[in-house]
């Protein structure tokens, strides 16, 4: 998701090809792009494969300076980066814990007090940066940014696990979850089969929250 959403929100022109991520044949699908073994692998418009989340949002920022990737401010640049960075690197016991499927939402999901951290640490971040430099419109730095793309595999976690977070992250999932592009995403994902589902838990299934 965050590596499409690098290039759909900012428009810049792509095809996606499907891996088998949960069928088996992801070695051997992503061959041709060695070193990468993960997803999301980007083949830039110079032959170049670019396999890591951030290292893609860097060479496209630098290919496509005028696309708007990051804030413009130089303030909010550092601190789009910084905490972009520690998505990046971080929140392990969330993503651990809670790994992104976009189905359902699991009721009575307990997190752990490493997962309610890692939630402490978020509303922090979002916190502050919509209120130092959100004020231009409804994403972390008013306009989208890479930093959205980056954060909206950690909203839908908090959605599809029914996590409770403040007032001010509350709103950034629901401003996430209402994005076409992001809504594109999961109509795409919720229409493949996956048998069996990656992510099983004994828990109840409620819809995915309504925006
Ligand atoms: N640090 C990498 C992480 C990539 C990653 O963990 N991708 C997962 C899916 S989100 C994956 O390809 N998993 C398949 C596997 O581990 O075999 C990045 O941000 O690009």
């Amino acid at each position: 998701m965050r590596g499409w959403l690098m290039l759909e929100k900012f428009n810049l022109p792509h095809r996606s090809h499907m891996v088998g991520l949960y069928s088996g044949t992801m070695a051997e699908d992503m061959a041709e792009l060695a070193p990468a073994r993960l997803v999301p692998t980007l083949r830039d418009a110079y032959g170049n494969v670019v396999f890591e989340t951030l290292a893609m949002a860097e060479t496209l920022a630098e290919q496509n300076p005028d696309a708007g990737l990051w804030p413009a401010d130089a303030a909010a640049r550092v601190f789009a980066r910084s905490m972009t960075s520690e998505m990046h690197a971080g929140f392990s016991a969330l993503r651990g814990d809670c790994p992104m499927q976009l189905f359902h939402q699991w009721v009575g999901f307990k997190p752990s007090d490493a997962v309610e951290a890692d939630l402490r640490r978020i509303e922090q971040l979002v916190g502050m940066a919509r209120t130092r430099f959100g004020s231009g419109g409804p994403w972390l730095f008013g306009q989208y940014s890479v930093a959205d793309a980056f954060y909206a595999p950690v909203a839908a976690r908090i959605a599809g696990f029914g996590l409770e977070v403040d007032q001010t992250l509350q709103a950034y999932v629901t401003t996430t979850l209402s994005d076409r592009a992001f809504q594109q995403w999961r109509a795409l994902g919720i229409s493949e089969v996956y048998e069996p589902f990656p992510y099983p838990l004994a828990l109840q299934k409620a819809p995915w929250p309504a925006t």
